[in-house]
């Protein structure tokens, strides 16, 4: 077993993450930016090491830096967390070549996911439901207009790096698909430097559900149910919640299974969710693959009684899974709130700042995860959450109850949180009904 992690990240992760690592008895190394001096994940580390200055490139993304420290610090493993470094297959494979273990895939895995194009191949490969589309990357406009003509409008085209929203186009006709074409590829271009769309069906208010999974390095792949992350915000994910509430136990069976198919094809290890669209008919399709654990996560550790984190680092070490798909079973309805230091009546402007004034949520069915207290200062550099509210409950109405109280509960005096948002949203009928897809928040929660 791993004497030392290094954990290559800041906020509640860095703290869930060396939380898991004392369960193991395994010493922690935290990192920090000039700006996170004052983090908690610093006060319980065995070790700490500055990083660089404030800006994420100069510290979090800092691959020598941090590399650095892992050499300083005699650390045998880095856990990269969500976000930063994580799907970074560059840093994977420069940790394999120090001697480091990389807590998450192969770096040819993280590769392969990253490329939309090529994860849809494995898809198709592992014989797994896509939207039906070009199946390769589309190189001109005739081609995207052929394409098009086959399965019809609407269409969206993708950035085969993208991932996320961005790089998108819908095209609803001809001469709007040649334009879309054309501003996805420099988009693309832009952001990514790599021009490389594909082409597929535009689904219809379609909701996102999610597969967890999990696998050894020994060709052992287990998946935990799904995650409902339908309630978004251009493209951020504002609550998560599992089980999904429409999906009846054949959809759900089949998901799972798919979604472990995939893994197989891949060779993947470690922990990976497997994207899906769920259309209004209940048919599910396949997006993408993240090959990180994810903000999420908690959600279906509280479903499936288990510790996501733990297992990430026994598998990185080459343990067995500890457990098998007939040991895993969903109880009870679990959601997650993310309480972002934005203000949802400033079109969701970043609040950062000194918190005043301090009180976590607790009780019965409440998990917080983070990394706030009393006097912190939330610093503007990073993204802007600053606490997981999950909620647990035999039932989803049980679960909404809880949740409404635990959102009274938490006091964060100084800042300006979402969780104001959340009591509006979970008051809503639809979302009561469990009638909530992607175009939720922009339909009724938007300022026009
Ligand atoms: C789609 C889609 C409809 N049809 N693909 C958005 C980000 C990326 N993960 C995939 N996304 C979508 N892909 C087809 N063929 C609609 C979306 C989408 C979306 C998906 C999940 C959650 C929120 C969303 C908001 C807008 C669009």
């Amino acid at each position: 077993m791993f004497h030392r992690i290094l954990i290559a990240n800041r906020g509640e992760i860095a703290l869930r993450i060396q939380r898991a690592c004392k369960d193991l008895g395994i010493e922690t190394v935290a990192v920090y930016s000039e700006a996170d001096r004052d983090s908690l994940h610093l006060r319980y580390a065995d070790h700490t090491v500055c990083i660089g200055r404030a800006p994420s490139a100069e510290s979090y993304l800092n691959i020598p830096s941090i590399i650095a420290a892992a050499e300083i610090t005699d650390a045998d493993a880095i856990h990269p967390g969500y976000g930063f470094l994580s799907e970074n297959e560059h840093f994977a494979e420069v940790c394999q070549s120090c001697n480091i273990k990389f807590i998450g895939p192969a770096a040819s895995a993280i590769k392969e996911c990253g490329d939309k194009v090529a994860a849809k191949r494995l898809a198709l490969a592992a014989d797994v439901p896509t939207v039906p589309g070009s199946d390769g990357p589309i190189t001109s406009e005739q081609e995207a207009l052929e394409v098009a003509r086959q399965i019809g409008f609407p269409v969206l085209i993708k950035a085969a790096a993208g991932g996320g929203g961005r790089g998108m186009r819908i095209a609803h006709n001809e001469p709007s698909l040649v334009t879309g074409y054309h501003s996805a590829r420099s988009e693309a271009e832009t952001a990514f430097k790599d021009s490389t769309v594909y082409l597929e069906k535009f689904v219809e208010k379609p909701r996102h559900v999610e597969i967890q999974i999990m696998a050894d390095q020994h060709g052992n792949v287990v998946h935990l149910g799904e995650r409902d992350c339908s309630l978004q915000r251009r493209h951020q994910k504002l609550l998560e919640e599992s089980p999904c509430p429409v999906l009846d136990p054949e959809t759900r069976q089949a998901m799972g299974e798919a979604a472990v198919r995939l893994a197989k094809t891949a060779n993947y290890f470690s922990a990976g969710t497997v994207e899906f669209l769920l259309d209004q008919d209940k048919n599910f399709y396949f997006i993408e693959i993240n090959s990180r654990i994810q903000v999420e996560h908690p959600v279906t550790e509280m479903v499936t009684n288990t510790d996501l984190i733990r297992e990430m680092i026994l598998v990185a070490a080459g343990h067995r899974l500890s457990m098998s798909q007939e040991d895993i079973s969903l109880s009870g309805h679990a959601i997650e709130f993310r309480i972002n230091a934005e203000d949802p009546d400033r079109n969701f402007q970043p609040s950062p700042g000194l918190i005043e004034k301090f009180v976590a949520p607790a009780g019965p069915g409440v998990r917080w995860d983070s990394h706030i207290y009393q006097g912190y200062r939330v610093p503007p550099h990073y993204d802007s959450m600053v606490g997981k509210l999950i909620v647990h409950r035999p039932t989803r109405k049980e679960a909404i109850a809880v949740a409404m109280r635990a959102l009274q509960e938490l006091t964060t005096e100084g800042i300006t949180t979402t969780a104001g948002l959340f009591q509006q949203i979970l008051q809503h009928s639809d979302f009561a009904a469990g009638e909530v897809d992607t175009g939720f928040i922009d339909r009724y929660f938007s300022p026009r």
